[in-house]
Formats: C-alpha cells, structure tokens, sequence
C-alpha cells in the first residue's frame, strides 16, 4: 500500500515482486489475489518518481508484470476504486480480473503526454476490442467497471474480498493459465480504420504529441507479435516521456494538485461548515458566482438594492441554465432543483443565516466599505465574509469590520460560472480555518483555487498589466494589434492581448492607468489604449475596440481607423516602424509576465512558482502543453530569458528598468537554476 493512490514506485513494485516469490514458495498456497488497500487499486505509476532513479530501478513495472503473468499459480486482481494507468495493465497482467461495481477504470497517460508504457496499448485491444480500446487510449478516460474487462463483477464493494478470494480458489487448479497475451488481435478494416483513426487524432489534438503515437502503438498490437508490440510501445513512451509538452501536462498535474497545500495551514486543520451561501450583487458576476454553488447542491440567497436588479440577475442565471438544457448539458429535473435553490433579498437582515457570503458588487472602496459594514452588522458569529474586488486592497476591506480574521478574497474570473480559477486573496488577519474552508469548498464548486497574498492586481492581474504594457510598446515600434494577436495564438494563447482586452473591456485597464499615472508617474506606457477609449472604443460590449465586431458575434474584424490611429500616434513620437518577428513579440509579452512573477514570487505574494503557472493555464488560456509561464521559462533556460531581456532593455523605444531581471530570476539564472 502506497497512499493515497498506491502508486506504484519502486517499493511497490519491489512489494508486489516479493509477495509473489513468497507466495509461490509456499506449497500451502494454491492461487494468489493482489487489491490495493485504501481508497484505490492502482492510481498507475508514480507520477512523481518520473524523471528521478527511483523509475529506472529494477524491478520496473515491466518486470512486475512478467513476474506475474509467468507466476505458475493464478494471479488474480480484486479491482475497486480506481484502477488507472500502470496499475490497469497490471490487472490486465493478472490471470484473471475481479472488480468491485462503480470503480474508474483508465489509461490516462496521454493526460500526462505520453502513453501506456507497460503493455496497455497490446494488451487492452486485445480484451475491449480495438476501437474500444484505443478510445479510451486517445482520450485517457475513465469507463465505469467495464464487464469485458473482467471475469466477474462483484455485487458490491464491501464483497470483493471475499468474492475474489473465492474465486481464486475456484481456478487453482485451472491450466494452462489464461494469458491476455495470447488473445487475438485484429480489426476488420485494417490499415483504412487507422488511416481514419490517425485523422481524427490529428485533428483533435494539435501540439499534443501523444495521441497520434497511441494510435501508432495500438495499428502495432494488430500488425506484430506480443514481444514486438512492447518493444515498440516502450521505444514510443521512453521518446513521449522526454516530450517538452509530456513534462509541461506533469508539471501542470502536480501542480494543480500543489496549489490547494498551503504551507503554514497543515491539512488537519479544522473547516467552518458551509450549509448556505449569500451573494451580494445579481450583476454578471454575482450571478455567475451564485451559480457555481447552485450547482454543488449549496442554497444561495443574491441581495440586491432593487427589485428590477434581482429580476435581471435571476433572468440571467436561467437563460444560462436554458443554453445548457438546449444544448442538453443539463437535465430539467436538475435545472430545476437547482433553480429551486435560489433566493433574493433586498435587505442586509436576510443574510444573518449564511456561513459564507461573496460580495459581487462595484468595484470602488467606498461601496465595499458600505457593504462591509452591513455585513458585520448582520452576519452570524462565524460567518466567513468574502469579497470578488479583483484589485482592491483586502487589508482595508477587512478592517471595515470588527472580524477581519474572517474575512478573505475569493476571485472569480469572469465568466464566474465557467472559468476554472479562483484567486483566494489572503490577508494580513485571515484565519487559518477560512483559508482551509474556502479552499475545501472551492473543490467543491470544482474550481482550481491559488492562494494570493495582498497586492495591486494579486497574482494573475499583476502580471498582465507588465504583458499589456509590452503590447502597447509593440504597437509604437511597429506592428498591429492583428500582429501582436496572431504572434501569441501561434504561441498557444487562447487569445492574444487586444482581442483579450476587447473581450474584458477596454476601459478597466484605461481606468488602472489613469490611477497608475498618478500613482507611479516613472512607469512608462504607451498611449494607444487610452487614445483607443478616448473613441469610445471599449471592445466587445461597445462593438468596437481593437477590432469591430458584429453583434451576437465575437469575431475580431480588423478596423482601418484603429490601424491609422496607432500609425499617426507613431508619427506624432516620430518613431519609424520597424518589422518584428513573432519570436520577438512573444519573448517580449511572456517573459514580462516571468519578471513581473519574480517578483511576486520574492515578495512571498505567491507560495511557490507552479502557483504561478496555474494561475496563468486556468485563468488567462495560457496553453496548457507549455504548463504555465514559469515552466515555459524553465524550458527556454532561464539564462536565455535573462539575455533576452537583457537585449530588450536595450531598446530605447521600450522600459529599460522594468527588464533590469528581479533579483530571484537573476540569481536563479547564474546559479543554472529553474523556478522549481
Ligand atoms: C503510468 O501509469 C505510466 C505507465 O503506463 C507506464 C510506466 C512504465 N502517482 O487527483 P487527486 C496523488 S502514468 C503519484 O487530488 P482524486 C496526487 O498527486 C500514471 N501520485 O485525488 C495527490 O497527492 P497529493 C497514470 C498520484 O480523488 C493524491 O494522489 N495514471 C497519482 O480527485 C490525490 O489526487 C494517472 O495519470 C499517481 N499516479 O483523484 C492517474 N495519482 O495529495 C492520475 C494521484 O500529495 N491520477 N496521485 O497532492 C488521477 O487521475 C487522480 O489523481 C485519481 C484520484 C483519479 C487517481
């Protein structure tokens, strides 16, 4: 047993090897059952012995197999829970399969960026089927306990010892042993079936290696001999494992994972119960975030000052409700129950019975002080008080009342009811007990929760003020927001900054930067978004910003006018425009998001760099293959980014003093460290 999920590290592997010899050894026993204790069979390899000595040492999850399909006793697998990964070709290994009903069943390698690396790409085809099969290889999803896979299924969890260890006994005497090796394994239309198969896998999975390779492996299952198809398997997992895009999916696996630890709050610490949650505001944001409750079963009651504000917040939340019944991603039964959860209010005094209430509303101090205040007045002893400010100082909203211990930021991106991230802003005097219980409900409302310490923008907004700043540079020296754009999609964004900017509104950064040019009147920027708002030009919702869009659509339409705008801006400076190359653009936009998180890091806003790259990945459509800007650093070399910005600190059109590298990344890069 490995907890949690009995990975299968070396001292399993070694554990699993030894009981075997012991067993065989012992004249008394006449079969052999292997299960995995706690909450899982076999989660598969341990993910994170990848990359150390520890996966190279014998006995490899190779070895363990042939040791238990050459065991001259029948092997038996109880199966329950989870069965994943290497620990599914381990049954698959095994003589003969029993599983417990409910329990997940997967090869999700290609997750991971790589494949079945022992003998589930030769041996699952053989059992399932060959389309069969390679679905669940190309998409690395679960099947519920799945009938062929298995010799018997048992009644219920509770049963699967006993009825395994029956079982074993029913077939000791069973020979020869069933081997899955020796099954046949054909498709009827050959080389056609995986032509089309190749087709779909291209398609689907650009920039993603390892789908097109299972297919390679799985054509091999039905082309060559057992012995030929592992070896060939192997060659294609060994090549995947030192995939750039393999390590940046692993990275991202444990990261996402790393992100809901935080290191001065063990895991054993206490959690508020959260029966009922309040939100303030039926604006978007409040009803997106109503929402994500609603549909983890939790009641919300949504405050607004007036009546009409509630109707069109509750209007809202049921046409997004009605989209998803359409499109059949929601049952009514469920629409309604969920509906059926939700209340309003138009005073403070009904909330006194919430354990959790999120403020949605202005984003200005003095209406958060007014809210505040209201809720310390009312809220129950207890209660924890949240607010959605994306940029205000918690500090100060959690001294408007007499528990700052209680309060704590939670920010959702918009939309709330769709985007995976939350930022958990933690301030000076929030309890440890808040900071577990809004993480543990955050799961709950199956989101990806980072915590941020205090400061102007938290993580994610931090960063990309310095990343619009270099698009707006870009624009004087010479290209178009088209340009700008196109250079990063290439990259992977799932958008590029103008288009970005046009979908949040032009006008949230207009107003950041009049504040910043009083604030910090050095920090240089360029004049381009502010002539662009000075038209009115606020984005999507105005049907123009850097592009024109046609209502009901979001297709950025190049503007001629915008173009012109920004070529007569650069005459007016008396730049001459020169042509930059994408690799330019996107150094220059990505590596200030790496300097800007240098600093967050030094500063101790964020607890460790991978919080950083999740923040990004789920919250700014930073592509998932390169895991995060961190690790995207890592990758280049973190000598190369400090030389790079090293050149761009040259440029007299751009800011010499942002690209001096923070003290962290500077150090990191002459010690040949990463952000790891
Ligand atoms: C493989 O098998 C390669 C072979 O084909 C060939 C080899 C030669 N290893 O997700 P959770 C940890 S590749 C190590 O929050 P859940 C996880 O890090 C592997 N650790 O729980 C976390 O630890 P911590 C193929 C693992 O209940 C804890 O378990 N297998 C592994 O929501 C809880 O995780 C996969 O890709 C692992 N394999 O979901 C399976 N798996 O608390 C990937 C989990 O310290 N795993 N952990 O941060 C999963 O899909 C989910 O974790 C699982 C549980 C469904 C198992």
């Amino acid at each position: 047993m490995t907890p949690p999920v009995n990975g299968l590290g070396l001292s399993t592997r070694q554990g699993i090897v030894d009981g075997l010899n012991r067993a065989n050894d012992d004249a008394a026993v006449t079969s052999i059952v292997i299960t995995g204790a706690g909450g899982a069979f076999s989660g598969g390899a341990d993910i994170k012995e990848f990359g150390t000595d520890k996966s190279l040492q014998e006995p490899n999850l190779h070895s363990v197999i042939a040791a238990v399909e050459n065991s001259p006793k029948p092997v038996v697998a109880a199966i329950h829970s989870v069965c994943m990964g290497g620990g599914l070709e381990l049954a698959l290994g095994c003589h003969y399969r029993v599983a417990a009903p409910g329990c997940s069943v997967a090869l999700p390698e290609v997750k991971l960026g790589i494949l079945p690396g022992a003998g589930g790409t030769q041996r699952l085809p053989r059992v399932l089927g060959v389309e069969a099969a390679l679905n669940m290889i190309v998409s690395g999803e679960a099947i519920k306990s799945e009938q062929k896979l298995f010799d018997k299924l048992v009644a219920s969890p509770e049963e699967l010892a006993a009825e395994a260890l029956a079982f074993a006994q029913s077939v000791a005497d069973v020979r020869p042993l069933p081997l899955v090796r020796n099954l046949p394994c054909k498709h009827p239309q050959g080389d056609a079936y995986f032509q089309f198969a190749r087709n779909m896998v291209k398609g689907m999975s650009k920039n993603f290696p390892a789908p097109a390779k299972c297919v390679d492996a799985v054509e091999a299952a039905t082309k060559r001999k057992f012995a030929d198809g592992l070896l060939f398997e192997r060659e294609l997992f060994i090549n995947l494992m030192w995939t750039p895009e393999s390590r940046s999916l692993r990275h991202l696996f444990l990261a996402e994972r790393a992100a809901s630890k935080i290191p001065d709050v063990p895991s054993d610490t206490p959690k508020r119960d959260i029966k009922a949650v309040a939100v303030i505001g039926a604006g978007t944001m409040g009803g997106g975030i109503a929402m994500n409750f609603l549909n983890a079963g939790i009641p919300v009651k949504m405050l607004e000052m007036k009546q009409e504000a509630l109707d069109r917040g509750i209007a809202t939340i049921q046409k997004n409700y009605e989209a998803q019944l359409k499109k059949g991603k929601l049952k009514q039964d469920k629409y309604e129950q969920r509906m059926a959860l939700l209340s309003t209010t138009l005073s403070y005094d009904d909330l006194k019975d919430a354990d959790l209430v999120i403020e949605a509303v202005f984003e200005e101090i003095g209406v958060k002080e007014a809210v505040f205040k209201e809720l310390d007045r009312v809220m129950k002893p207890g209660a924890i008080l949240a607010s959605n400010t994306s940029t205000l100082d918690v500090n100060k909203i959690a001294n408007f009342t007499k528990r700052p211990q209680d309060v704590v930021g939670l920010h959702f991106f918009s939309p709330a009811n769709v985007m995976k991230l939350l930022e958990v802003v933690r301030g000076d005097a929030t309890a440890k007990d808040v900071l577990a219980t809004v993480m543990a409900i955050a799961k709950k409302i199956k989101k990806t929760a980072v915590v941020s310490g205090v400061c102007d923008g938290f993580i994610g907004n931090r960063m990309i003020e310095q990343y619009g700043r270099q698009g707006g540079f870009l624009l004087d020296e010479g290209c178009t927001p088209e340009q700008v754009d196109k250079a990063m999609e290439k990259f992977g964004m799932a958008m590029g900054p103008f288009r970005m900017g046009d979908l949040a509104g032009n006008d949230i950064g207009w107003a950041i930067r009049k504040r910043r040019y009083t604030e910090k009147p050095d920090m240089k920027y360029s004049k381009t978004a502010d002539l662009l708002c000075e038209k009115g030009r606020y984005g999507q919702k105005t049907g123009a910003g850097w592009y024109d869009y046609v209502p009901g659509k979001r297709d950025a339409i190049p503007n001629a006018e915008v173009v012109k705008m920004i070529e007569d801006h650069r005459a007016s400076l008396g730049i001459t425009p020169r042509k930059i190359s994408d690799e330019e653009i996107v150094q220059r936009l990505v590596f200030a998001l790496v300097n800007e998180a240098a600093y967050i890091l030094e500063e101790g806003i964020a607890n460790k760099a991978s919080d950083i790259d999740v923040v990004y990945i789920f919250g700014y459509g930073f592509p998932v293959y390169r895991g995060g800007p961190l690790n995207y650093a890592n990758e280049v070399g973190l000598f190369n980014v400090v030389q790079a910005m090293n050149r761009f600190a040259k440029n007299p059109l751009d800011d010499a003093a942002f690209w001096k590298p923070a003290p962290l990344l500077a150090k990191l890069a002459a010690e040949g460290k990463t952000f790891n």
